[in-house]
């Protein structure tokens, strides 16, 4: 089997002959080659520019030749497409000069086809990306889920507690709503822009999950990633669910019809595997492990290969993206022994 067969059958929950492997966030800082581009341009014209969002997707292809690389881009593109000023700074992370915070702000959004048009760039590097990567390797795509993205649009940036948006979801639940319900439907075509784009599967983060008391996330986030989720779902190009979430939130999203739930390092494997019985399984190898010397690296891996030996439906993967400090070496010996298994 290749690597596009493997992550496919896996993703679609069957048997493979060993896992594949893709790590989170595995172009970026941690690689010289990453580090050199990004000295010359900023982190958004590395990701407007199709050659170069190229080029960095395929440099950890190179280097070490995962088995799908994953469009190099950041969920927040979809803010920028409405009309929003979106920056990374250097230790600060994004940065949104023209927070969402009032009905104004929400009729300066743009039109949904206005902001699926500026999103055309992506197509462009998908298919280049496929070019590069031929036709034995996966190719996935992926969004941020509403609320991940939308707190990032409330807040004006990173934030820890999202307290406006907490503020704004108890005063003013309808401008909530209407952000949320503007964001899920160019979501929506977002995910399908990237689906006639070529992608073998789509991963949607839902990092922020776990932020909001579960009540309220249930009654006022969970709804719209639930359209997202039912309205695209499609056996042939799976859709991976990443977050961040308690145990008790996950009995409520792995009702999804997504097909893999991706799981933080906190989770046991094995117990998802029983709790769920029908999804594939993504992770979860705590990407501090990676920091530690190789042979603790080797051990802990084979931890989370063992648990998942002889289960069908399994791709290896970290619970979290990979830090800039992880050792390039470190990275070389983990894919190195999921695919020698
Ligand atoms: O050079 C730099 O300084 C940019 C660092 C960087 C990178 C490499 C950012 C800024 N985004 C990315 C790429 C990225 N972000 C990818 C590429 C594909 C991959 O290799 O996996 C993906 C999938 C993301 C997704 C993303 N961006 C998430 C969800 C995943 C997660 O880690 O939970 C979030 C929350 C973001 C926002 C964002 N963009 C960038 C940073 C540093 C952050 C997180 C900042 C924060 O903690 O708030």
């Amino acid at each position: 089997m290749n690597s596009r067969d493997l992550i496919t059958a896996a993703a679609q929950g069957k048997s493979t002959p060993r896992p594949p492997i893709w790590l989170m966030r595995q172009a970026g800082r941690y690689m010289s080659e990453y580090q050199s581009l990004r000295k010359k341009y900023s982190f958004m014209e590395l990701c407007h520019q199709p050659d170069l969002a190229t080029e960095i997707t395929l440099q950890p292809m190179k280097t070490f030749g995962m088995d799908a690389a994953i469009l190099f881009c950041d969920i927040l593109v979809t803010a920028e497409a409405l009309g929003r000023d979106l920056d990374i700074v250097e230790k600060k992370g994004p940065v949104i000069g023209n927070p969402v915070r009032s009905e104004k702000d929400l009729n300066e959004l743009l039109p949904k086809d206005a902001a699926l048009e500026n999103l055309g760039y992506v197509s462009t590097t998908l298919r280049q990306i496929r070019e590069g990567i031929g036709a034995e390797k996966a190719l996935l795509g992926f969004v941020g889920a509403p609320f991940t993205v939308g707190s990032y649009m409330i807040e004006g940036g990173s934030s820890s507690s999202v307290p406006v948006t907490f503020k704004m979801i108890a005063e003013a639940p309808e401008l909530f709503k209407k952000i949320m319900t503007r964001l899920t439907d160019l979501t929506i075509d977002y995910i399908q822009l990237q689906r006639d784009a070529g992608v073998d599967a789509l991963q949607i983060f839902e990092s922020w999950a776990s932020i909001l008391p579960e009540a309220i996330y249930l009654e006022h986030v969970f709804p719209h990633l639930k359209r997202i989720v039912e309205t695209c779902q499609n056996p042939d190009q799976p859709l991976i669910l990443f977050a961040l979430a308690t145990p008790s939130l996950w009995q409520t999203l792995g009702q999804l019809p997504a097909q893999v739930l991706s799981i933080g390092p906190e989770h046991d494997l094995a117990q998802f595997r029983k709790a769920f019985p029908d999804k594939a399984l993504q992770g979860n190898l705590d990407t501090r492990w990676l920091l530690c010397d190789q042979p603790t690296l080797i051990r802990e891996a084979n931890i989370v290969l063992d648990k998942m030996a002889g289960q069908p439906g399994h791709i290896f993967n970290l619970g979290h993206g990979i830090t800039p400090n992880v050792p390039v070496d470190q990275v070389r010996t983990l894919v190195d022994l999921v695919q020698a298994r």
